[in-house]
């Protein structure tokens, strides 16, 4: 068990020095993701202050694909934007997960550091309160939702929900990080 628990550490280590991450699919599941590819990466941005607005990105999966991660960016930002009402379709249009953000994250987690730029906001929300800020970023960064699996089927999945933007400069929209497994 020790020599996988370092082994493990080491790979995640080296996925973070080629910026991505490796993670473990699931405790009865010894396979572990990495990182293939980003989609959707900065397309239909939107930037400004703008009251809630609503937002889609195409994901699409190949066969090479067994999940992929949810992004949140909101890249260079020095001002605010706020994500909320966010759902992942998938191809045939079924609703795979749908975040209102009522009382926290919902397993959406900063992508990386600076982790302080990105905050649960209990105050504002589309249709309720409570929504994903991400404040005064120099880089990419943003929340990040893992894992959606693909289970290596074609087909084009959504990530569509609301944001809110306040004197947001830079990139804001959706993405995802595609995963294959080993
Ligand atoms: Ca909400």
């Amino acid at each position: 068990m020790k020599k996988t628990a370092i082994a493990l550490v080491a790979s995640t280590a080296l996925a973070l020095l080629a910026g991505c991450a490796t993670t473990r699919t699931g405790d009865s599941d010894p396979r572990t993701y990495h990182w293939l590819r980003n989609v959707a990466e900065g397309e239909n941005a939107i930037a400004g202050t703008r009251d809630w607005t609503r937002f889609e990105a195409a994901i699409p999966a190949t066969a090479e694909d067994y999940s992929f991660a949810v992004l949140l960016r909101s890249d260079g930002n020095a001002g605010s934007a706020w994500f909320d009402d966010v759902e992942v379709v998938d191809a045939s249009g079924t609703v795979l997960k749908s975040f209102g953000f009522d009382k926290d994250e919902e397993g959406f987690r900063p992508e990386h550091d600076p982790a302080d730029a990105m905050a649960f906001d209990a105050d504002v929300g589309h249709n309720a309160p409570g929504s994903l800020r991400v404040s005064g970023t120099d880089g990419y960064n943003g929340w990040l939702f893992s894992h959606i699996v693909t289970a290596n089927s074609e087909g084009t999945y959504v990530i569509r929900g609301w944001v809110k933007l306040d004197k947001a400069t830079g990139k804001t929209y959706a993405a995802a990080a595609m995963n294959g497994v080993e």
